[in-house]
């Protein structure tokens, strides 16, 4: 989602090919063995298979998007976030009976990572200011499964002014406009002409 909303900004035609984890296709697996999605294939065939690669693949430095901080300093925090927040993210969201800790270690050791977020956010709209910048973008899908998971919990955080800025991404026409859903993309056929959201599928 966070590469979608960085190539919806920058508003280049795409074509979109929705992925089924449990289904990935053999074409996207040849030029991207890993296996992970987002998988971003450039008109000079060059594969890009990290989100936040893509994300600055499609924001320019010189742009709005890094007004406030650097390319590299916002990547900086967002890798570490990636690294020290999804970890505890997914054991609280698909928590196992033998997993070493409860649901709920795991649901606070991720909290934990969220209290700096919420110092920056009560002295500003956005994470490092008054203008949204890539971390907000980075860092906001994250949050949100988070929140989803139990989201009474989440509201009655202390984390009040975090619990604003995500209810105010979650109407933000940028995310809605990428949380559509497209049918899953068949090998041999075209995917969706993204952003416009006209399917391209050959008959
Ligand atoms: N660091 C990678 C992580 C990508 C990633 O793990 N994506 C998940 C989906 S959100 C995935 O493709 N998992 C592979 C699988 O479940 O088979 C990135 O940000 O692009």
């Amino acid at each position: 989602m966070r590469a979608r909303m960085a190539l919806m900004v920058q508003g280049a035609q795409l074509e979109l090919r929705e992925v089924l984890l449990r289904d990935k296709p053999a074409s996207m697996l040849a030029i991207s063995p890993k296996g992970t999605v987002p998988v971003l294939q450039t008109a000079n065939g060059g594969v890009i298979d990290e989100s936040l690669d893509i994300m600055c693949w499609a924001l320019p430095p010189e742009s709005q998007w890094f007004a406030l901080a650097t390319q590299a300093e916002q990547l900086e925090q967002a890798r570490s976030f990636d690294e020290k927040f999804k970890p505890h993210l997914d054991a609280y969201k698909y928590h196992r009976p033998g997993a070493g800790r409860c649901r709920e270690e795991y649901r606070d050791l991720a909290a934990g990572h969220l209290d700096r977020f919420e110092a920056n956010l009560r002295h500003h709209d956005y994470l490092l200011g008054t203008t949204p910048q890539l971390l907000d973008l980075a860092v906001m899908p994250f949050v949100r499964q988070f929140a989803s998971v139990d989201r009474p919990w989440f509201d009655n955080q202390h984390r009040q002014s975090l619990r604003r800025w995500l209810d105010r991404w979650l109407v933000d026409p940028l995310f809605t406009a990428v949380m559509t859903k497209f049918p899953q993309w068949q090998e041999g056929r075209l995917g969706e002409r993204w952003p416009s959201g006209e399917s391209r599928r050959a008959e």
